[in-house]
Parts: structure tokens; sequence; C-alpha cells
């Protein structure tokens, strides 16, 4: 357990524009390990959610199966949640979004879920562009199963038992860059200040959002030759950029006195300051997002920050031109079944 929350609370905790403190964005007392990266991202959940006054009931969290898959029940306590089966997270999610559109899909997963047995359905969210959130709390190993190296742990990377990964690690991000992914972030568990605008702006983003997360696993992947271990992953972090998220009508206010800076709107007007750091990235530009990541991989850094976004596409729903009033779950039963006539004209176009 990581830490004991007291049930006493200010009375004059701030409320968001909801009237909510971040009390009712809270979920259960988490269970996982005291110090597991995974209790941190939570948080940082929490935290966007309060700040993006988010009303609770017009969330979904959806998991599979795994110490991170196991986070839902510790954030969002008021929201809707379905764990699901191992690797199976996204179509739980795609079924969800295309029968209701107007809710917060955010979907939770680990590497081994993700990039093992639920890679098939991960590439295909992808490619779909769902319109959802979709972190996964990156390990390199199995925790839940006593800490087997998974899909994403580097080569070379030693075991807290000592034996060596002799296979190339998976890199999710680059994959969902290549893949078609309209927003590619990657972050730390232990830098909430980075984490948090993250999340708000994915959450903002209508379409797929991806957010790879290193999360450390302290009981069974923190030792000495992991390349996922709180040393390591601190000491070789490397920042694309600084940022801020502008709430939509809000004044910009942030100002840089050096680097350059970069403006991100995204879909409902908010925007995205980037203070960049990196030389020659462009968030915008998927070749310079493909070129930063393969460069900081071959130099063993973790690259950080929001990696690629594109405001110009279709989500699913646009792209299938379902129904653009309303979510199926609202259309009454005469529009969604409107009778045998018209079902004998589009049998009438197959003659
Ligand atoms: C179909 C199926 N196969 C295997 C398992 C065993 N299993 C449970 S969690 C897990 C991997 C968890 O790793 P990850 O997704 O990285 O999450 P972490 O626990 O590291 O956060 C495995 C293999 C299972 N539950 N179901
Ligand atoms: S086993 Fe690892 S991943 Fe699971 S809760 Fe413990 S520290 Fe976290």
């Amino acid at each position: 357990m990581t830490y004991l929350r007291p049930l006493f609370r200010h009375p004059n905790l701030p409320k968001n524009k909801n009237s909510y403190t971040i009390k009712e964005y809270e979920g259960a007392l988490s269970t996982l390990c005291a110090g597991c990266g995974h209790d941190s991202i939570s948080s940082a959940i929490v935290q966007a959610c309060f700040e993006l006054d988010i009303e609770p009931h017009r969330v979904a969290k959806l998991s599979g199966i795994g110490c991170s898959s196991k986070t839902p029940t510790y954030f969002l306590g008021n929201s809707h949640g379905f764990n699901s089966v191992h690797g199976r997270m996204p179509s739980v999610a795609t079924g969800a979004n295309m029968a209701n559109k107007d809710m917060v899909y955010l979907g939770v997963s680990g590497d081994g879920d993700t990039a093992s047995i639920g890679m098939g359905q991960f590439v295909h969210v992808v490619r779909r562009n769902l319109n959802m959130v979709y972190i996964v709390m990156n390990n390199g190993c199995y925790g839940l199963t006593k800490g087997q190296d998974s899909a994403t742990a580097d080569q070379g990377s030693k075991s807290k038992a000592g034996s060596i990964n002799p296979f190339q690690a998976i890199d999710l991000s680059s994959l969902a860059v290549e893949l078609g992914a309209t927003f590619v972030a990657q972050s730390f568990s232990g830098d909430k200040s980075q984490l948090v605008p993250l999340l708000k702006a994915a959450i903002r983003h209508r379409g797929f959002a991806f957010l790879n997360v290193i999360s450390p696993c302290v009981t069974f992947n923190n030792n000495q030759g992991s390349t996922k271990s709180y040393d390591y992953v601190r000491g070789h972090l490397e920042a694309t950029s600084t940022l801020d998220y502008v709430p939509e009508k809000n004044p910009i206010t942030a100002s840089y006195e050096k680097g350059s800076r970069t403006t991100v709107s995204l879909h409902d007007g908010s925007q995205l300051q980037l203070h960049k750091l990196a030389q020659e990235w462009d968030p915008e530009d998927r070749f310079s997002a493909c070129n930063a990541l393969q460069k900081a991989q071959a130099r063993g850094e973790i690259l950080t920050g929001l990696l690629y976004v594109n405001s110009e596409f279709n989500d699913l729903h646009a792209t299938l031109n379902t129904s653009s009033r309303s979510p199926f779950n609202k259309l009454t039963e005469k529009e969604l079944c409107p009778g045998s006539s018209v079902l004998e004209e589009i049998n009438g176009g197959f003659r």
C-alpha cells in the first residue's frame, strides 16, 4: 500500500467549476506495492480530471489484466469502470465508444497487456483512431505474475534474478506513430509536472491519444542493470519540451525567455504551449517524431513529452459516418430500425 489516506479532509478544499473537490475524483485505497510507479500515474489522472472540471459520471475507465490494469479502482471512484480480459481492453473500449460517443474513454494497460497478449487489439485500435486515451503503465515486466521480462524490456537489460534479456524491445510509441496515432506522448511516473498537462491534452484530443508512461516496478524490476528502474530512468530522461496546458478561452500567460516555442491547438480550442528543448523536433511532423525517438533510443535515452500530434483527421465515428446527431444509445427504436421498406431497398441495392 503506497499511502494511507486520511478520512478527514479540510472543509475548504478548493473546488472546481463543477463544485467538486479533488476527493470526488479519487478511488479506493491502493493495494499496489509501496512505491509502485502506477500509483503516481493514478494520482496524476485524478489531478488532471479535477483540473479539467470533468464530470466523473461522464468518464468510462477500461483496462485489461495486470497491476496496471487494477489501477482504475484507485482513481475516479464515481466513474464507470470495466476491468476486461488480458489484452482485450481495446475491443471493449471500441464497443462502448460506438454505443456512446459522448463519454471520455480512459483505457489503462500494461506493457505485457499491450505489447504481448494484446498486441493484435492494440494495433487495430490505433489505426482506427478511436477517440480515447490509451495509457500504458510501462515497467518492462509482468509485475502481477512476479516480474518476467515483457516485450518492452530493453535488449541487454538485467532482471532481478540476474538474467540478461536477449531480445529486441518493442517501442510502443514508435509503433503508434507509424500506425497513424494522432497523439503520441511519453512520460515518467515520477514527473507529475509533465504528466498532468500531457494527460489533460490527451483527454481533450478528439481521436486516439497514446501515452507511454515509464512506471518502475519496485518489487521485480528496480535492480541495477534494469533500464526501467527509478535510478536508470532518472538518469536517462530527455525531454522534447516543457509544456503548459492552456484551457479553452483562458488567456495565454506562459512566457519563456530562451529557446523556441510552439503552440499546438486542440479541437475544443484549448492549447498546448511547448517550450522546445530537443533540436530538429516538430511535434506536428511524423518523420521528426520517428527520428527523435530512434535517436534517443540509440543513445539509451528515454524521450519524454508530446512526441507527435495531428489535429486534422477523422476519428472512427466520422470515418464510419455514424449518427452525428446523438450517440447510438440515445436513439429511439424507430430511428434504429427504420422498417422493412428500407431493408427491402437496401437488399434491392445488392441485386
Ligand atoms: C489469458 C491470460 N494469460 C495470462 C495471464 C497471466 N497474467 C496476468 S497479468 C499478466 C501480465 C501483466 O503484465 P503487465 O500488463 O505489464 O502489467 P503489470 O502487472 O506489470 O502492471 C499475465 C501474463 C492472464 N491473466 N490471462
Ligand atoms: S509487483 Fe510491481 S507493478 Fe505490481 S504493484 Fe508491485 S511494484 Fe507495482
